[in-house]
């Protein structure tokens, strides 16, 4: 703890009202987080352009691409070289993310359909039996056990796969498995091609830059046509497939009557689990016997859109709201499990009563408490954690919550879009490409990732979804992007006031809002989905490259973030990063992805911090996309 009151101007400069006025209740507290670290942080000016090498131990090295004696490492790697082999060592780290999280859901999923999982189940047979298909498994007179069982082992498989091609390969539009042919960069198997980049970026290994990048495009492909893709068709195998919902969204879904628990992180595995714990009769009634009127459950990051998604439970906020929800000192518990998950938890939870307890191996914190998942009893492991809650509300302390709570709208899985635009007996993308084909709506953009607090966390994502939809973009959105958006209040079918005309009468026919929530991270691969349905449609091209289409992640922070635009690009979609770009520091490497590397995949990517200016080049794409196909 220390004195903030030299913070109080930036954070009125880096938050919403309701939120500065917290923040600074907060900060006279004496309670740091991310907001004051950040301050005191400059970034590195090497490592943010990716000129710093740390392959070996020669160096470090820090490079200056045209310098006369410093332009190379001690072993004569070029800052282009050094850049994109830090930009490989990204992807395969997001990919390893993703992934990871891919094979968790995939060993539970044949876990449960051996019949040593209880409590999980199939919750969408039709999503089984079409999966099945995409795998090449026999289900004609098996019963879903059987199904599911050949299903798991072959998905489980992909993992380690060392030959041939990933199932979902052959998801995209035929024109794109060509072209990734081509090129060379169809993914084997997951785990291959993420320990392959790691071969290439470890010292005297691959020296050509764009070699590097072509296989981080093989290695972000194996995430979103791989794990991601797992993770999120499995899920909704085991936990239904999101249909929409209304919900809630801010730190005002905290309740000060109740004991308040927070999931954070990603897997929705155990979260699932937790839910129904909150139900049990028994723990409601000690719950009461502790002087609480219920259990309330809500959301930080990609758990909270998982969990909101298939159950309508709150968000209480996105990735910079996790220090913040303790400093209401009313959480009992924050139960935690990979990623995204800041190290300041324990020492922000020491000035309150709130317990951090971690819940997976691969993640323990020092100083939280430890209470692992297990497949074989999850369902005691959830009901432990909700009795730890339950038996820290008598220590609670002053309690602040913020008033506000908004409502907001979600579960936009790529099935629904299909439903909802084409109604259920002809589910169809026909209605969208036409709607796209007559103009109202001139394309889509995907407004993913992070916040980060080098930025004015949100404003920036909503300035350009706001410019966006006022210009009949039809926005798309995941991970703390749709809870960001979701705070804006444009996850409700009212915020259609805010299109332009044409986007409007398409929103208010269907009664959607403009920007739809299709769910977490991993649920990128939603997006590559829908947009491989819109190529086989008909009518907007033969490949995801031709469709009016770009992408964006104006706040960026996680390596997932680059394998999602690495993936995105690879498939063929102009992607926007702001903040910094990972490749500034080498212009040769910059050129290349900012402009040639659309010759090889059709996609590219752009850097641009401010959100108008932003939204500018993705409209400037659209429109460049809609020229190209002769469309008005
Ligand atoms: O995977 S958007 S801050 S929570 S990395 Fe993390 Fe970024 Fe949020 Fe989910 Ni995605």
């Amino acid at each position: 703890m220390k004195n903030n009151s030299d913070v109080l101007p930036l954070i009125r400069a880096a938050s919403t009202l309701t939120d500065t006025r917290f923040l600074e209740r907060i900060f006279l507290d004496e309670v740091v987080t991310v907001f004051q670290r950040v301050r005191e942080m400059k970034p590195c000016p090497f490592g943010r352009g990716g000129t710093c090498c740390r392959a070996c131990f020669m160096g470090p090295c820090r490079v200056v691409e045209g310098s006369s004696n410093r332009s190379t490492g001690v072993c004569g790697a070029t800052a282009p070289a050094i850049a994109a082999k830090g930009f490989g060592r990204m992807v395969a780290a997001g990919t390893a993310a993703h992934s990871d999280h891919g094979r968790e859901v995939a060993r539970l999923f044949l876990a449960a359909a051996r019949g040593e999982a209880p409590g999980y189940e199939i919750k969408d047979e039709w999503k089984l039996r079409m999966l099945a298909h995409v795998f090449e498994v026999e289900t004609e007179g098996r019963d879903k056990r059987q199904i599911a069982i050949e299903l798991g082992e072959k998905v489980v498989a992909e993992f380690g796969r060392q030959e041939g091609e990933l199932h979902f390969v052959k998801r995209a539009p035929e024109k794109r498995q060509e072209l990734w042919r081509r090129l060379g960069i169809v993914p084997r198997g997951i785990d291959r091609e993420v320990v392959e980049m790691m071969h290439r970026v470890s010292v005297g290994v691959d020296q050509d830059y764009k070699n590097i990048i072509l296989h981080a495009s093989r290695t972000a492909l194996a995430d979103g046509w791989g794990g991601s893709m797992i993770a999120t068709e499995l899920q909704d195998v085991m936990f239904g497939t999101p249909v929409p919902l209304r919900a809630k969204v801010n730190l005002g879904v905290l309740k000060e009557d109740q004991v308040n628990i927070i999931i954070h992180g990603h897997e929705p595995l155990l979260p699932e689990m937790i839910v129904l714990a909150a139900q049990d009769k028994q723990l409601l009634s000690l719950a009461r016997s502790a002087g609480a009127r219920g259990i309330n459950i809500a959301g930080i990051c990609c758990t909270a859109n998982e969990i909101l998604m298939r159950h309508g439970i709150p968000i209480a906020g996105a990735f910079l709201h996790q220090e913040l929800a303790l400093a209401t000192g009313a959480v009992e518990a924050m139960v935690v499990d990979v990623q995204c998950i800041m190290q300041s938890l324990p020492t922000v939870a020491r000035c309150f009563h709130t317990e951090v307890i971690t819940t997976s191996e691969k993640a323990k914190m020092a100083e939280a408490v430890h209470i692992p998942f297990h497949a074989n009893y999850a369902f005691d492991v959830a009901r432990e954690i909700v009795r730890r809650a339950i038996e820290n509300y008598p220590n609670r302390g002053n309690v602040n919550i913020p008033k506000d709570e908004l409502d907001l709208v979600a579960g936009f899985s790529h099935e629904t879009i299909k439903y909802m635009l084409g109604g259920r007996y002809r589910a169809s993308y026909r209605p969208l490409n036409d709607n796209i084909i007559n103009g109202r709506i001139r394309g889509v953009v995907g407004v993913v990732g992070c916040n980060n607090p080098r930025v004015r966390p949100g404003y920036v994502h909503n300035t350009l979804v706001r410019e966006l939809i006022a210009n009949n973009i039809l926005v798309l959105t995941t991970g703390c992007g749709a809870i960001n958006a979701a705070r804006a209040g444009l996850l409700i079918p009212e915020a259609a006031e805010l299109a332009g005309s044409g986007l409007r009468e398409v929103c208010e026919a269907v009664g959607m809002p403009p920007v739809l929530h299709m769910g977490a991270c991993v649920d990128n691969s939603r997006i590559l989905i829908a947009a491989s349905e819109i190529v086989a449609e008909g009518g907007l091209g033969d490949d995801i490259s031709e469709v009016p289409a770009a992408g964006c992640a104006p706040e960026w922070m996680s390596e997932k973030a680059v394998a999602i635009g690495q993936y995105f690009v690879a498939s063929g979609v102009m992607v926007a990063f702001g903040v910094d770009f990972p490749t500034l520091g080498s212009e040769v490497l910059s050129d290349f992805m900012f402009g040639e590397i659309e010759e090889l995949t059709g996609g590219m990517w752009v850097h641009e911090p401010d959100p108008l200016e932003m939204a500018q080049l993705l409209i400037e794409r659209v429109e460049d996309r809609r020229k190209a196909l002769g469309l008005p």
